[in-house]
């Protein structure tokens, strides 16, 4: 169950004073930063360009964040973003555009939108696209219309030729913008990315991000022809959490149905999704829909605070897009730098995304499963093999054959010997893998697990990324899966975050099988536990384990076997990217 709720009424306090700190750090204008050079002390394998990424989303130069208004249009994916092109520190903000064939391969075309109206001019922030009935597409974005504080109002804009598949014009009809403003009563620096739209009834609603006091919300914006946009009465939903950014609210099809809905379908069950500003990490609710009264339920009446999230580890500021091509819902989602804002500033880039991930309602009907979309298995070369080997405990062996694993994909199943030894659970870790992976990380001794790869590892294993599962027992004597991706011997260069990002996997192991797959790309290890259920995202900055220099393992430093039954690791291809 989630924190009693005497004790979230302290909490907000606590809350609302590290929101200050927060929220002023998350959107600070480095503007000194902006222009000076960076410092000598960055070490040089920081800036080492076998640290871009190869197959990950990323602009030849400059600061990258949250995805904007993705969508599939004429036979193209677009991806617009958050960019500074400037400068590879948050700033300056505008939203850059690329279009796709495959969400892998990449063109860049000139920015989208950018400071050109009064309710826009000092920066162009999130929001979505929505495709109109008669199949026009309309964006919705925050822009900030003041120069002194983030004074935030939503405008809309709409292409200026609707013929052009690549949408490379947009227009912002003055006679409509802003079409919402902070009203009294609304914090104006608190009040953005406005959510694709749907349609329900004969009108159109569309959520924005906010929060009052320490309740993170999701206000309601209602309109009968997309024009003209009145804010309804009650927020869609709320939870004492801080403030949401980038909200995101869409159907889902039934449980174990991969197929994705419409925006404006009517689904059995809904998602409700807020990038917490307090935690700048993503999480999500699935519940139910009552449009007669535009409010949303969650199952799980502790959901708000029992903190499902997209991905446990490095990943912020997401956005989901209906995909009717292939009839599915795409999320695509940003990972910043774990390095400095100097390391950022020599490195000349700074920001990254997600690879696209296919994501549908798990079987059970309690959680979402994410996928790399296939199309990124087009990227497939050389593959090396592994079929029953069993790992004894404190052993490891190198998985050889491939030119290199700096940019790989890794699929292994794993089967335990026996769960008998699989070491008591302290229920004060409950809600917080993170913490449990930082005192038992991949190199302290268990019972089961912890097991799995060591990834981007230098051939001496002075440097290693751990991605591995250890199993609890609790005090029923129920298997406890934890996931983890330990980055604490991932570099040699000092001054790095190196958190263990963890979740705990909701799967059944009565079998003693469990399955991982990690997308491996220089210095991001995308890990997917048990089929997509618990998600991890990490960067990594290895100082030897690049290029050639990088290697793959298996370890097991459980006191049960465990067997590799089937593990095949492919070198990844690099795509067209931005013309990087
Ligand atoms: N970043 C954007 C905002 C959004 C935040 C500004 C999420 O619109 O709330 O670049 O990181």
């Amino acid at each position: 169950m989630g924190t009693p709720r005497r004790v979230l009424l302290v909490a907000p306090w606590a809350l609302l004073l590290l929101a200050l700190q927060l929220a002023a750090a998350s959107h600070v204008i480095h503007r000194s930063l902006e222009a000076e050079a960076a410092p000598p002390s960055v070490p040089s394998s920081i800036v080492s360009p076998l640290l871009r990424t190869g197959y990950h989303f990323q602009p030849p130069r400059n600061w990258i964040n949250g995805t904007a208004a993705p969508m599939y249009y004429k036979g193209w994916y677009h991806l617009f973003y958050q960019y500074n092109p400037k400068g590879a520190v948050w700033g300056n903000i505008v939203w850059a555009h690329s279009v796709s064939h495959d969400l892998i391969n990449w063109f860049a075309l000139e920015p989208a939108i950018y400071p050109s109206i009064p309710s826009d001019k000092y920066g162009c922030w999130s929001g979505s696209a929505t495709l109109l009935a008669d199949g026009t597409p309309a964006i919705t974005y925050t822009g900030i219309s003041r120069p002194d504080i983030n004074y935030q109002e939503q405008n809309i804009a709409f292409p200026k030729n609707k013929s052009d598949p690549l949408l490379r014009e947009w227009v912002k009809p003055a006679e409509l913008n802003p079409i919402a403003s902070p009203e009294p009563g609304i914090n104006a620096t608190q009040f953005r990315d406005p959510t694709t739209a749907w349609l329900a009834d004969g009108h159109w609603r569309m959520l924005v991000g906010g929060v009052r006091d320490t309740r993170g919300l999701a206000f309601v914006y209602r309109s009968k022809d997309f024009k003209k946009w009145t804010r309804a009465k009650h927020p869609l939903h709320s939870a004492l959490t801080g403030m949401w950014e980038c909200p995101d609210f869409f159907p889902v099809a039934g449980s174990g149905e991969e197929n994705g809905l419409d925006t404006s379908e009517h689904g059995e069950k809904y998602v409700l999704k807020a990038s917490l500003d307090l935690t700048r990490y993503d999480y999500y609710t699935v519940g139910r829909y009552h449009k007669e009264k535009d409010r949303y339920v969650p199952d799980n009446p502790a959901g708000d605070y029992h903190r499902l999230r997209y991905d446990y580890g490095n990943f912020y500021a997401s956005k989901t897009f209906y995909d009717p091509a292939k009839r599915r819902r795409v999320l695509t989602g940003w990972a910043n730098e774990s390095d400095s804002v100097p390391d950022d500033k020599a490195k000349g880039w700074a920001g990254i995304h997600a690879i696209p991930r296919k994501i549908w309602l798990d079987p059970s009907g309690k959680q979402l499963l994410q996928w790399p979309v296939e199309e990124v298995e087009k990227l497939r070369g050389k593959s090396v093999s592994v079929s029953g080997k069993v790992v004894k405990p404190g052993q490891h062996f190198e998985v050889t054959g491939l030119a290199t694993s700096y940019q790989a994909d890794v699929e292994v199943s794993f089967e335990m010997s026996s769960l008998d030894k699989a070491e008591p659970f302290d229920p004060a870790y409950d809600n917080d893998a993170q913490k449990l992976c930082g005192v038992k990380g991949a190199d302290v001794k268990g019972g089961v697990g912890p097991f799995g790869l060591w990834v981007l590892a230098s051939g001496d294993l002075r440097e290693k990324t751990a991605v591995f599962f250890r199993v609890f027992k609790d005090g029923y004597g129920k298997p406890k899966v934890l996931m983890c991706t330990d980055p604490t011997k991932s570099s040699l260069s000092p001054d790095l975050y190196k958190p263990t990002f963890a979740g705990f996997v909701d799967t059944d192991i009565s079998s003693g099988k469990i399955s991982l797959r990690s997308l491996i790309d220089r210095s991001v290890v995308e890990s997917f536990g048990a089929g997509g259920k618990t998600c991890i995202l990490s960067r990594v900055y290895p100082s030897i384990a690049i290029g050639k220099g990088a290697h793959l393992y298996v370890f097991n430093n459980g006191e049960a076997d465990v067997k590799v039954s089937r593990l095949t690791a492919w070198e990844m291809k690099k795509p067209l990217m931005n013309g990087a």
